[in-house]
C-alpha cells in the first residue's frame, strides 16, 4: 500500500468496505406497526420542547415501507456494505421475554434483499431505542438493563444470525450515558451525573454480556465489533493545565470505553477524577472479565474534534457540540472549559476537521495494534435543497468526504489498520434533537412526500466506492 499519486489520485487496499449507515429511530417510521411498541425516544420526542419543531420519528423517512427501494438506491450507489441498527422494541416489544416474529421478520427480509444484492449487512444491536418499559425500570443506570440485552442480542443472532455475519452491540455509548442520562439533551433526558457514570458502567457490561451471547450463536467466521464515538481532544494551548483538561476529557469521552473493553480495566484516573460523585461500587466483582472479550474490530465514528482548555472558573459547556443543557455531559469535569475549534464549520456548528480523524486513527492503532478499524459513520450535515429541476448540488459534503477519506488512507500509508468506511447517512433522517432540521443523507428525503433524491455527492461517492480510487482534488 502507498500514499497518494503524482495528481493526488489515492488508491484504497483491495477489499476496502465501502458502505454507508443508518439507525432504525432515524429512518423507519412505522412505531406502532407489527407490535412495536415506544421506546425511550418515541416518549422523550413527544415531550413538548425536547426536539426541535416537535417532530418526532412516527413517520421518519417511512423505510419500513420503502426498504426494497433504499436497497436499490444502494445497489445504484454500488455499496458493499450497510450499516443499519435493529429496533429492540420490534424485536422484542417489553425488553423481556420471547421474540416478536413480524418484527424480526422486517430484518429478515432486508438482510435477504441485502445479500441478494451483494450488499453485506451490518446489524448494529443497540443505536439509542431502548424499550420505555425498560427505561421505566431504571434503564441503563441499573444493572439490569445490561442483562435484558444480552438476552435480546441472542434473540436477534438466534433469528438473524444465519444471514447477517458482521455484528456491533453498542452504538456510542458515550451518547446514550452522558448525553441520555448527564446533559439530557437526548432521551431520555435524565440530568443525573451518578445516574450517567452508572449507565456508561452498565452499557459496557450489557456490551460485554452482549458479544458473549453472540459468539454463543453465530458462526466462528462471524465479526463481532462495537462502535464508539471518539472524542479527539485538543488543547488550546501548549499550558500544563490545558494538557490536564484533555487528559480528563479523554478519559470521560474515550477510555471510559476501550478501557474496560479492550484492555479489562478502568482508567486510575477517571476514578479518581470522579470520586467526589462515587466509589464505582457498582463495578462488581468480575464485571471486568465479562467486559473485556476479543472483538473482531473497532468501529470509529468521528465528525469533528474536541477543543478543551481549564476554565476560567464560569463552568461554560454550551460550545462543546453537544447540545444546550444547563446539566454537563461531563461529569467531575467542572475545571474544563469548551470552545469552537477555527475554521469552517457544518450546519451542525461542529468544525471540519480532517486531520483529527488521521491523528486518531493513528492513536487507536498505536494503542489497540491488535484491533482492526473500521470508520462506522463519518458525514456532514449541510444545507441541502432540491433545485427547481429537482437536483440536489451539495458541493460541500463531497469536499468533507474528500478530505477524511484522504486522511484514512494517509493514516493506512502511514501504518494503521483501516479495513472500511461507512457514509453517514444513507438518507437525510430523524438527526435526534434537532429533528428533521439537518440533512445528513447521501440522499435527499422530501418528507412531506417521501421522494428520494441522490445528491450529486451519492453520485460521487458511488465512483470512488465502485473504483476504490479517491480522485485527486
Ligand atoms: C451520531 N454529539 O450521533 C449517531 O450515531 C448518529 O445517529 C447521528 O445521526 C450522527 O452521529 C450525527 O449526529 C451523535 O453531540 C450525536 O457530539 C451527537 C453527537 C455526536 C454524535
Amino acid at each position: 500500500h502507498s500514499g497518494p499519486g503524482p495528481d493526488g489520485t489515492r488508491v484504497f487496499p483491495e477489499g476496502f468496505l465501502w458502505g454507508s449507515a443508518t439507525a432504525s429511530y432515524q429512518i423507519e417510521g412505522a412505531v406502532a406497526e407489527d407490535g412495536r411498541t415506544p421506546s425511550i425516544w418515541d416518549t422523550y420526542a413527544r415531550t413538548p420542547g425536547r426536539v426541535r419543531n416537535g417532530d418526532t420519528g412516527d413517520i421518519a423517512t417511512d423505510h419500513y415501507h420503502r426498504w426494497r427501494e433504499d436497497v436499490a438506491l444502494m445497489a445504484e450507489l454500488g455499496l458493499g456494505a450497510y450499516r443499519f441498527s435493529l429496533a429492540w422494541p420490534r424485536i422484542q416489544p417489553t425488553g423481556r421475554g420471547p421474540a416478536a416474529q413480524r418484527g424480526l421478520d422486517f430484518y429478515r427480509r432486508l438482510a435477504d434483499e441485502l445479500l441478494d444484492r451483494g450488499i453485506q449487512p451490518v446489524a448494529t444491536l443497540y443505536h439509542w431505542d431502548l424499550p420505555q418499559e425498560l427505561e421505566d425500570a431504571g434503564g441503563w443506570p441499573e444493572r439490569a438493563t445490561a442483562e435484558r440485552l444480552a438476552e435480546y442480542a441472542a434473540l436477534a443472532a438466534d433469528a438473524l444470525g444465519d444471514r447477517v455475519t458482521t455484528w456491533t452491540t453498542l452504538n456510542e455509548p458515550w451518547c446514550s450515558a452522558f448525553l441520555g442520562y448527564g446533559s439530557g439533551v437526548h432521551a431520555p433526558g435524565r440530568t443525573d451525573p451518578v445516574a450517567a457514570l452508572r449507565a456508561g458502567h452498565h452499557l459496557n457490561l450489557g456490551h460485554g454480556l452482549a458479544v458473549q451471547a453472540l459468539r454463543d450463536r453465530l458462526p466462528a467466521t462471524a465479526q463481532v465489533s462495537v462502535t464508539l464515538n471518539f472524542h479527539h481532544v485538543r488543547p488550546l494551548t501548549g499550558s500544563d493545565a490545558d494538557a490536564e483538561a484533555v487528559r480528563r476529557i479523554d478519559a470521560l469521552a474515550n477510555r471510559f470505553f476501550t478501557g474496560p473493553m479492550l484492555t479489562g480495566a478502568y482508567p486510575e484516573d477517571l476514578i479518581k477524577d470522579t470520586a467526589a460523585l462515587t466509589d464505582w461500587s457498582f463495578v462488581r466483582d468480575g464485571d471486568l472479565g465479562q467486559i473485556h472479550q476479543p472483538l473482531d474490530f473497532l468501529g470509529v465514528n468521528y465528525y469533528s474534534p474536541t477543543l478543551v482548555s481549564a476554565a476560567d472558573g464560569s463552568g461554560v459547556h454550551t460550545s462543546d457540540g453537544h447540545g444546550n443543557s444547563d446539566h454537563s455531559p461531563w461529569p467531575g469535569a467542572d475545571t474544563v472549559a469548551f470552545h469552537q475549534p477555527p475554521g469552517d464549520t457544518t450546519a451542525m456548528g461542529w468544525a471540519v476537521d480532517p486531520a483529527g480523524l488521521y491523528e486518531l486513527l493513528r492513536r487507536l492503532s498505536a494503542d489497540f495494534p491488535d484491533t482492526p478499524l473500521v470508520i462506522t459513520e463519518n458525514g456532514a450535515a449541510f444545507d441541502d435543497y432540491a433545485d427547481p429541476s429537482g437536483n440536489v448540488n451539495d458541493p460541500a459534503r463531497i469536499a468533507y468526504v474528500r478530505g477524511h477519506l484522504a486522511a484514512v488512507h494517509q493514516a493506512i500509508t502511514d501504518g494503521a489498520d483501516v479495513r472500511g468506511y461507512f457514509l453517514w447517512s444513507l438518507l437525510d433522517n430523524f438527526e435526534w434533537a434537532h429533528g428533521y432540521s439537518k440533512r445528513f443523507g447521501a440522499v435527499y428525503v422530501d418528507y412531506p412526500t417521501g421522494t428520494r433524491i441522490p445528491k450529486a455527492s451519492a453520485r460521487w461517492y458511488a465512483e470512488v466506492a465502485r473504483s476504490g480510487v479517491l480522485p485527486g482534488a
